[in-house]
């Protein structure tokens, strides 16, 4: 059988201990099997480390290289973060394209190129993630690799209008040509992908989805990623019997919880959630006082303008929705700016009577499958899911909702806080089904199916 070999912007080493708040990471994580290698950026910046250092745990072998200071402004926080990221998240408004951006993003995707090649067998699959390293694999051939190599984005693709807007939308595209797969979450990005291939690269593609360019058979396919429910249950019951559980089950006084987690970043439309809980309680009053709202927004990218923007913005929001209701005794947004581990999160998830997850884009939304998995079948709480997440493909017994309309989300917050239980239950089952079905190494094995030869 040939290796696995993992190529993505940051490797999840298991001896970081601090908690941190990825989707990629998180799924990529549960689906390694013993002999596989990931490589990528360590997360360190400096001049070393131009050669990778190896690590090993579990059978896996994890890869690392750094980048200098001058990489991660162009590349990381520039180039992937500044204009891809907002880009493919429909985010026009937030474009900041700067050409030296967009060469030192192709100069970090040719170092990683150059420097995994001598890793590398002739056999090996190799599977690279996501919008950082969309030039990796045409960096690759450009040095003569003749594997087979996939990639994987991990979060939405744009009809041809919008990747116009991007100066080096159509190279980047000619780039994506050099993989052998590409994989999307859902079809809807798929068929975006194609129409921009049509629209600029003028190729027809095949009925399947594949299509041939400059001489090479290129598959595309959506392949929806999931989680370990099995696993993320077990962990949601047993730290719901834990301390950190106990005491906010203490604190809420019996009031119902409704909970949101995401990275604290401005796809995940925040300020619009904060404005529907506003509306819940101005509309329907009778959920002062016996309604709190979490809201863990781990920070993310604080080195780029437009996150240390949205926390300010946050912060206005919260202290104002605050300031208006609060009592003495009760507040009703309960804001956290960091990372909680994934027990604690989990057993959070499974006290909450309500998980709003209203992403204005997402490519998939990985905490509305947790929160899925995290209740209990004796008392399941009611996911509130926004139809711009992928994940609303799947899980459409959620109440799903336009995140942009307020009012909309208010009236589901209420529909949610008033449902009865047997149509909980209810809803919860089909849910259940869908995550459970969609494990990690169903969604690694269909896309390897697609990528060997
Ligand atoms: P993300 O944008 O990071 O992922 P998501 O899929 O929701 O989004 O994953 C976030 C992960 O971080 C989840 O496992 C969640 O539990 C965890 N997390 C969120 N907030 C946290 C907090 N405050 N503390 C601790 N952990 C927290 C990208 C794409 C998604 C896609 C994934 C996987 O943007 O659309 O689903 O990759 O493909």
């Amino acid at each position: 059988m040939s290796r696995l070999v993992i190529v993505s912007n940051r490797v999840q080493i298991p001896s970081e201990k601090a908690p941190r708040a990825g989707g990629l990471a998180v799924a990529l994580g549960a689906g390694l099997k013993p002999g596989t290698l990931w490589f990528g950026w360590s997360g360190k910046r400096g001049t070393g480390g131009r050669t990778p250092t190896l690590h090993e745990a579990q059978g896996v072998t994890y890869a690392t290289i750094d980048l200098t200071d001058k990489e991660y402004h162009e590349f990381y926080v520039g180039f992937s973060n500044g204009a891809l990221w907002p880009l493919l998240h429909y985010r026009l408004d937030f474009l900041d394209y700067f050409r030296h951006e967009y060469e030192g993003y192709r100069g970090v995707n040719a170092y990683f190129a150059e420097t995994l090649l001598p890793l590398l067998n002739d056999d090996d699959l190799v599977w690279v993630h996501d919008y950082q390293l969309i030039t990796t694999g045409a960096e690759m051939r450009e040095r003569g690799a003749q594997h087979r190599i996939g990639f994987f984005l991990h979060i939405p693709f744009v009809p041809p209008e919008i990747l116009d807007a991007l100066p080096c939308g159509i190279p980047l595209l000619r780039a994506l040509c050099a993989y052998d797969v590409v994989g999307f979450h859902i079809d809807d990005h798929k068929n975006a992908f194609l129409a921009c291939v049509s629209a600029f690269l003028d190729v027809t593609p095949d009925e399947d989805g594949s299509f041939v360019y400059e001489g090479r058979r290129v598959q595309t396919m959506s392949d929806p990623i999931g989680i370990d429910a099995e696993d993320f249950a077990a962990t949601a019951a047993r730290s719901a019997r834990g301390a950190e559980v106990r005491r906010i089950r203490e604190s809420l006084f019996s009031r119902a919880l409704v909970i949101g987690a995401d990275r604290l970043d401005y796809s995940k439309g925040l300020p619009n959630r904060f404005r529907a809980f506003d509306q819940l309680l101005e509309r329907f009053p009778e959920h002062r006082g016996t309604v709190s709202m979490l809201q863990v927004a781990a920070r993310s990218r604080e080195d780029v303008d437009r996150y240390q923007q949205l926390r300010r913005t946050l912060d206005r929001l919260v202290g104002d929705i605050n300031g208006r209701y609060s009592e003495f005794d009760w507040i009703p947004i309960r804001y956290m700016t960091r990372a909680l581990s994934r027990k604690t999160l989990a057993g959070f998830y499974r006290v909450a009577r309500v998980g709003l997850v209203t992403p204005l884009r997402d490519g998939m939304n990985l905490v509305a499958k947790e929160y899925v998995a995290a209740q209990s079948s004796a008392d399941p709480g009611v996911l509130i899911l926004s139809r711009f997440a992928g994940a609303a493909y799947e899980l459409r017994d959620a109440l799903i909702v336009n995140p942009f309309d307020a009012d909309e989300v208010a009236e589901a917050i209420n529909q949610a806080l008033t449902m009865e239980l047997p149509e909980r239950k209810e809803r919860w089952q089909a849910l259940r089904e869908v995550v459970w079905a969609g494990t990690p190494e169903r969604f690694t094995e269909t896309f390897l199916a697609a990528l060997r030869p």
